[in-house]
């Protein structure tokens, strides 16, 4: 079983433990501890696709545990909201306070007027639907449609390939083409790059396709620099040539999928002229892709999440994971594609949360969170409880989201680690454990693994883990019963599917099914209801005019012409660990678009459109498209000048499929601001 927390020690030891953050890799860690206190964190062996070593960020992960921002004790606002001025209360205090005002505001509005708000946060299997969702559940709360992320290339990912799972890191050396399509691992899945390493070693070509010129891009034997929200006319342009250059694999269409005529009349109109002229690039070079594409084998596609933040998101995912069947590319080591590789153990949260059937109340969708606030009746929302997420600084039209959260009569409780953006709008401010602090049970989503994750040092301050503070709220709402976190973590281990349970118990990572790295079209096959690739899944044909892998047009306009995009930085996850950065950030501009507006490196300039404006100095930076400018991701309100980022730019328009964040359809102008 787990360890149980031993007698301190002030002697040095090293616990084995996983990171659960919001990061494909999913490490195994070694934390080193003396007189109770972190030293180190440093990677360790268990994992072997991450192979002992970590990210730069994580290793600062203590900075965070005992840093000043650090939540130590719950706190009822006593300022003006978004003041951010606290008492410190008890977590009886605190907890009876919240109850309160769930069951007066569920007499006055019903219970839909409470919505419980959470994402990424830690990512394992604890701190999200368990005891959390239980609660909201029996007490009847909105639903939150959990749609910031994954959403649009999940919902092509289960309509094609009933999420099939994809080819691993340790196969990626097996390739002969890798193209890595709207993904910088560089930055976003750092345990990859050594294996690209490999594969080209072993004389694999690499293509990449991204607006900018990652770092991978540079070394690429191809790179193609799409204008964002492209793609699709990209993957449809090669459909084409497969099918009308008799370059598609007639016998495995025939055997192994259906929708292909649809697919490939949806793909008859984009010449690679056609599709060339709206991606910004050269015929030519997008021939020479497709070219590429067809005479290599094995061939793999790393579909990443850059290409699903707009517009047509799901339906340019889509069209991209349907290549390799089209083109007849499964079949073989390190052949096919890769996505999120999350389903992979068959792991449900149905399998614990079964007992508490989900109530059909209102669904309402993250991306939305300003406009629920602002807009939303009968009933409004009067009870916002934030946990495992940051929304001022990670969701959409950051505006609307400020202006919902300052009203009055809005009861917010946050529940975090540190003192983020979204906690100075809290009512109720409450502290949670980190990663070190508490179990969790970390599942990968590129390599395929499970890891039980330690607590290593007890709570810094009075914080508490989800799990615990979650059941002591439904006892006292009467809907379920306070459990210790290390009997949630029991009754879950005790739901995983045979023998994963008990290997976790005994050595604290499971076997991989497949031995961690299955083959597509051998080893694992579609989990559609037929056990084919649906090219064309009909019920997702909808959104007039353009339906299924109908090309939406870009927003630009004379008056914001540059797409703004707001890429993973090597520094944070999304907006964890933001509070480390100090200088404010740069948005990178190409030395073109720069000097047409008179601006030289660390100007300080304004980036505008009709929903806000953001504040700080440019990078003049070749390495990004012309018409295409970039500010990090998870930034925090003091990275800037004037405390807005990126979303201050971002609409809440949502993507084709799976009603995703559209970040990169923001469209903006630069100015020169004057001196700073
Ligand atoms: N260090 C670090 N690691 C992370 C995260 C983090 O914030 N920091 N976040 C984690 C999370 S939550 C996620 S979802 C993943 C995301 O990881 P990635 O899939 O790498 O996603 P992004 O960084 O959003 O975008 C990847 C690349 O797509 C490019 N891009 C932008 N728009 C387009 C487009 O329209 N088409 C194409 N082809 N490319 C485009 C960007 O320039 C960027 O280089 O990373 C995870 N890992
Ligand atoms: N402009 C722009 N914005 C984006 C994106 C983009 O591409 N562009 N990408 C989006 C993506 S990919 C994602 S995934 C989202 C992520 O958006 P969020 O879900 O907001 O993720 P984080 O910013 O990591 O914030 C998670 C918070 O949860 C807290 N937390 C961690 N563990 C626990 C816990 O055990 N208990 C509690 N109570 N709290 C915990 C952390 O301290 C952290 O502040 O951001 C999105 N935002
Ligand atoms: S964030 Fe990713 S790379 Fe960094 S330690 Fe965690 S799993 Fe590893
Ligand atoms: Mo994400």
């Amino acid at each position: 079983m787990p360890r149980t927390k031993e007698p301190e020690t002030w002697g040095r030891s090293t616990v084995r433990t996983a990171c659960p953050l919001d990061c494909p890799d999913s490490c195994t860690l070694e934390v080193t501890v003396e007189k109770a206190r972190i030293v180190k964190m440093d990677g360790g062996d268990a994992n072997p696709a991450t192979r002992n070593y970590i990210c730069a960020k994580v290793r600062r992960f203590p900075e965070r545990v005992y840093g000043e921002d650090r939540l130590l004790y719950p706190a009822i606002r006593k300022g003006a909201k978004g003041q951010g001025t606290y008492t410190r209360v008890s977590w009886g205090e605190a907890l009876d306070h919240i109850a309160a005002r769930m069951r007066e505001i569920r007499e006055q509005h019903t219970a839909e007027a409470i919505l419980p708000f959470c994402y990424g946060g830690s990512n394992g299997l604890l701190t999200q639907d368990t005891n959390d969702a239980a609660l909201f559940r029996a007490f009847g709360a909105s639903r939150l449609a959990r749609t910031v992320c994954a959403a649009p290339t999940g919902a092509a990912n289960q309509a094609l390939y009933g999420k099939m799972p994809g080819v691993t890191y340790q196969d990626y050396v097996h390739a002969r083409l890798i193209v890595l399509w709207g993904v910088n691992p560089s930055a976003s899945g750092i345990h990859l790059v050594p294996f690209l390493k490999e594969a080209r070693e072993a004389g694999a070509k690499l293509v990449v396709i991204d607006p900018r010129a990652t770092s991978l891009a540079r070394q690429a034997d191809l790179h193609i620099t799409t204008r964002p929200g492209t793609d699709l006319p990209l993957a449809l342009a090669i459909h084409r040539h497969l099918f009308e250059n008799g370059h598609a694999d007639q016998a495995f269409i025939e055997a192994h999928t259906t929708g292909a005529e649809q697919l490939r009349s949806r793909a008859a109109e984009w010449t690679f002229e056609r599709a060339a002229d709206i991606c910004g690039v050269d015929a030519a070079t997008v021939r020479q892709l497709a070219d590429m594409y067809v005479a290599a084998r094995p061939a793999l596609i790393r579909c990443g999440w850059g290409l699903e933040r707009n517009r047509n998101g799901g339906s340019a995912a889509a069209a991209v994971m349907a290549l390799p069947a089209v083109a007849g590319k499964f079949g073989i080591r390190g052949g096919g594609f890769s996505m999120s590789n999350s389903s992979a153990w068959g792991i449900k949260a149905a399998a614990w949360m079964d007992e508490t059937p989900e109530p059909q109340t209102r669904l309402v969708n993250m991306n939305h969170l300003g406009r629920a606030l602002t807009e939303y009746d009968s009933p409004p929302v009067k009870m916002l409880f934030v946990y495992n997420c940051n929304p001022v600084a990670t969701m959409p039209d950051q505006h609307r989201v400020l202006e919902g959260l300052k009203r009055e009569d809005l009861f917010t409780v946050v529940y975090e680690q540190v003192f983020t953006d979204t906690c100075r709008y809290a009512d109720v401010v409450l502290p949670a454990t980190t990663f070190v602090e508490n179990y969790d049970i970390a599942k990968g989503y590129g390599p395929i693994s499970l890891q039980l994750v330690q607590r290593v040092i007890e709570p810094v301050g009075e914080a508490r883990p989800n799990a615990e503070v979650f059941s002591e709220l439904a006892e006292r709402l009467g809907v379920g019963a306070a459990e210790e976190e290390t009997d949630t973590l029991l009754r879950i281990i005790s739901k995983l599917p045979p023998g994963i349970g008990a290997e976790l118990s005994a050595s604290g990572i499971a076997a991989p099914p497949f031995e961690g790295a299955p083959v597509q079209f051998v080893d694992v096959f579609p989990l559609t209801p037929d056990r084919k690739v649906n090219l064309f899944p009909e019920t997702l044909d909808h959104g007039a005019p353009a339906g299924m892998y109908g090309y939406r047009a870009d927003p630009a306009t004379d008056e914001y012409p540059l797409a703004l995009i707001s890429p993973a930085s090597e520094k944070t996850v999304s907006s964890t660990l933001g509070e480390l950065r100090e200088r404010a950030a740069v948005l990178q501009m190409n030395p073109t678009d720069a000097a047409a507006r008179g601006l030289s490196t660390d100007d300080p300039v304004r980036v505008f459109n009709a929903l806000g404006e953001v504040h700080c100095p440019v990078g003049l930076n070749k390495d990004i498209r012309p018409g295409t400018v970039a500010l990090s991701k998870g930034l925090w309100r003091k990275s800037t000048y004037n405390g807005f980022t990126s979303n201050a730019l971002v609409p809440d328009t949502l993507t084709d499929l799976g009603g995703g964040a559209c970040f990169n359809d923001a469209r903006v102008q630069v100015a020169s601001l004057g001196r700073h």
